[in-house]
């Protein structure tokens, strides 16, 4: 392993781009930041303001071309990112690509094939819940067989609200993408149908959504996982699931906390409830980087593939139908290209 450390840019330096910047320069081992980039030239200034090891651009193609710089993370919006991860590609660049690979699949399949050109895996996609305590024991139980097959998974996905430019699709592309990654990843298991139902009382709180929603998925095994995704509950973060499998069930996030601290006085039980991801998932967030600059140096890639984002953009595309119209949505996958044949994910470093 090269003793230098692992020069990377930055491209979107809004509220994660922001937080991976400061976890890469305080709590990652093995990485610089060497570049960073956002559209917003007054964010960019001020994040990279007494850094002189760090080059501030609002052009990503002039970070991915700063000297020194051998690796990139991207953070901008889902939209957005396709441009950059072709463009990494050209350059042969490792990336670590926040969810969603892309919002759409045909967009996610010109990455596919502009990763397989390349000839090796360079691109690591950023579903953090794979790095999660809670989530990582779930997959052990589920994987030693002690619960028996997979039935079903009721899943909880609640935030207290949403930036302004959330839409009604960000519910499915943005937010249930996560559940329709544990659900691939846990259950090793492609998702093959999508259906999706409004509550008629749903009270349409975030960018003319009717919110919540319940998303249910079904797998290729015949295995059913409702989703109740709540964009902008108002009250507190919560992310919960419980698997129902032959012989037994396990849950986590049980009571919508996580790690939180309890009391009981007075004859009353209290607790707290995290308010964000950044909260609930930093741990995850901190093992997914340490992680993916690891076994970059060690000129591996691990970690969630592109694979994993356009089978999950594809599900994403057949929520999105099924919530326009209601109806049962099936998912269009095409064959697994040998380069992401390995279904078995390692996550830790
Ligand atoms: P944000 O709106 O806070 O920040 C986005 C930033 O990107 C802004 O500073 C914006 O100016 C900048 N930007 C917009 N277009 C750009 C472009 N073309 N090039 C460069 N910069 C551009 O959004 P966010 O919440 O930080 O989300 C960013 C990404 O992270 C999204 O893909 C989102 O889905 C993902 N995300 C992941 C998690 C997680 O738990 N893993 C949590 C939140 C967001
Ligand atoms: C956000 O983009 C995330 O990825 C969070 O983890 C998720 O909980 C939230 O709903 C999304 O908007």
């Amino acid at each position: 392993m090269s003793k230098a450390p692992l020069g990377v840019a930055v491209i979107g330096t809004g509220r994660m781009g922001t937080d991976h910047v400061r976890r890469l320069r305080e709590t990652v081992n093995g990485v610089q930041v060497r570049a960073v980039a956002d559209v917003d030239g007054e964010r960019v200034a001020a994040l990279a303001a007494g850094h002189p090891e760090c080059a501030a651009h609002t052009d990503p193609a002039a970070a991915l071309a700063t000297p020194g710089v051998e690796a990139v993370v991207i953070a901008s919006p889902g939209p957005a990112h396709e441009e950059v991860l072709l463009a990494a590609l050209a350059r042969g660049l490792p990336v670590l690509c926040e969810k969603p690979l892309t919002p759409d699949p045909a967009g996610a399949l010109r990455v596919l094939e502009a990763e397989q050109r390349a000839g090796r895996r360079l691109i690591q996609v950023g579903f953090m819940r794979r790095y999660d305590a809670d989530y990582l024991r779930l997959k052990a139980l589920l994987d030693s067989g002690e619960l028996g097959p997979p039935r079903m998974m009721h899943c909880v996905h609640r935030n207290v609200g949403m930036p302004g430019y959330f839409t009604e699709q960000m519910m499915i592309n943005d937010s249930v993408v996560h559940e329709i990654d544990c659900a691939r990843w846990l259950w090793d298991q492609e998702i093959h149908a999508v259906t999706v139902v409004k509550p008629t009382t749903a009270t349409g709180s975030s960018a003319a959504a009717s919110d919540p929603q319940l998303v249910l998925l079904e797998t290729s095994s015949g295995a059913v996982v409702t989703v109740e995704i709540f964009a902008a509950c108002g009250f507190g973060y919560q992310v919960r699931a419980e698997v129902v499998c032959a012989h037994g069930t396990a849950t986590i996030g049980a009571d919508g906390a996580h790690s939180g601290l309890r009391s009981t006085a007075a004859g009353r039980w209290s607790g707290g409830v995290p308010l964000d991801f950044l909260d609930r998932f930093g741990d995850a967030y901190q093992r997914e980087l340490q992680h993916w600059v690891t076994t970059t140096r060690e000129g591996r890639m691990e970690g969630p593939s592109a694979w994993d984002g356009y089978a999950a953009a594809a599900v994403c595309a057949a929520g999105v139908a099924a919530q326009r119209d209601g109806g049962r949505r099936t998912v269009e996958l095409v064959e697994r290209p040998a380069l992401y044949r390995e279904s078995r994910i390692r996550t830790s470093a």
